[in-house]
C-alpha cells in the first residue's frame, strides 16, 4: 500500500486521527491527492492574477484599451484549460475512488474468519450484538455488550449490519476511515479490518436530534485471545421479560431482542 503523503505536498495542518485500518490509506490518498492538485491550481490562478495586475497596471497603461481579442485562439485556449482541470482533477478522483470502492469497500470479505455484528443505534447511544455460539442472530444466546460497547479481534474482517430504532443514524469509524448510515426500514452494512489494537472512537455522523453530541461509543481493538474472553465474559441474551417490558417505560430504553436474520450480502 502506497501513501501519496509520502510523495505529494498537501495542506500540511491537516492531522487526520490515526488510520489503523487495511484499507483507510485508500481514502487519505484521495484526500492527499484532492488537496495537492486544488492548491496547485489555485496558486498557478493567483500566480496568473498577480501578473496581470502588475504588467497592465495604470502607470504603464494609464489609458484603457477596447479589445475583442482573439476568438478562435481563446476558444482553444478555454477548452484546453477545461480539459486540464477536467481530467487530472475529476477523471483521476473518480477512478481512484471507484478502484477504491470494487477493490475494498464493496468487496465483502467471506468465510469462517469474518466476525459479524449486528447494529441498532437510536437517540443517543449505539447498541451492538454478536451472534452467540449457534451464528444465527435473533435468538436466546446472542451476546449483547452494555450499550455503546463495541470490542472486535484485530486482524480480523468484521462486517456490521445496521438498521436504527429510531431516527437515521450513521456509523462513523474515524479511525478507519469508515462511514455508513443506519436508516429505518433497511439493513445496511459496511465492512472493515482494523490493523493495531487500542481504543478508538465510534461517533454519529448523521444529526439525529438534540443529543447528537453525545451519541459516542467506545470501540476496543483487541488480540483474538483477549477477545474471544471478553466475548465468553458478557452476559448471554436476556429472557423473554424483557421483550414484554418493551414500550412500557419510556425509561427502560431499548429491548434486548432487536436482532434480525443475518442478510448475505452479494
Ligand atoms: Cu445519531
Amino acid at each position: 500500500m502506497t501513501n501519496l503523503k509520502k510523495w505529494l505536498p498537501g495542506i500540511w495542518f491537516m492531522d487526520p486521527p490515526k488510520d489503523i485500518s487495511l484499507d483507510g490509506y485508500r481514502i487519505d490518498n484521495v484526500i492527499q491527492y484532492t488537496d495537492f492538485v486544488i492548491t496547485l491550481y489555485f496558486g498557478i490562478v493567483v500566480a496568473a492574477l498577480a501578473f496581470f495586475v502588475w504588467k497592465y497596471n495604470s502607470r504603464k497603461h494609464p489609458k484603457a484599451a477596447y479589445e475583442h481579442g482573439d476568438k478562435k485562439k481563446h476558444l482553444i485556449m478555454t477548452v484546453v484549460m477545461g480539459m486540464v482541470v477536467f481530467l487530472s482533477i475529476d477523471v483521476v478522483i473518480e477512478t481512484m475512488s471507484f478502484r477504491d470502492l470494487k477493490e475494498a469497500f464493496w468487496n465483502f470479505p467471506k468465510g469462517k474468519d469474518v466476525l459479524r455484528i449486528e447494529a441498532m443505534p437510536m437517540q443517543y447511544a449505539w447498541n451492538f450484538r454478536y451472534a452467540g455460539e449457534d451464528e444465527e442472530f435473533g435468538t436466546d444466546d446472542d451476546v449483547v455488550p452494555p450499550q455503546n460497547i463495541l470490542n472486535i479481534p484485530v486482524n480480523t474482517p468484521v462486517v456490521v449490519q445496521l438498521t436504527t430504532y429510531d431516527v437515521i443514524h450513521s456509523f462513523y469509524l474515524p479511525n478507519f476511515r469508515i462511514k455508513q448510515d443506519a436508516t429505518p426500514g433497511m439493513v445496511t452494512a459496511i465492512w472493515f479490518q482494523a490493523t493495531e489494537t487500542g481504543e478508538y472512537e465510534i461517533a454519529c455522523a448523521e444529526l439525529c436530534g438534540n443529543g447528537h453530541f453525545k451519541m459516542k461509543g467506545y470501540l476496543k481493538v483487541q488480540s483474538k485471545e483477549d477477545f474471544y474472553t471478553w466475548l465468553s465474559e458478557q452476559e448471554p441474551e436476556v429472557t423473554e421479560d424483557d421483550w414484554d417490558d418493551w414500550g412500557d417505560d419510556e425509561d427502560e430504553g431499548v429491548p434486548t431482542k432487536w436482532g434480525w436474520p443475518w442478510k448475505e450480502v452479494k
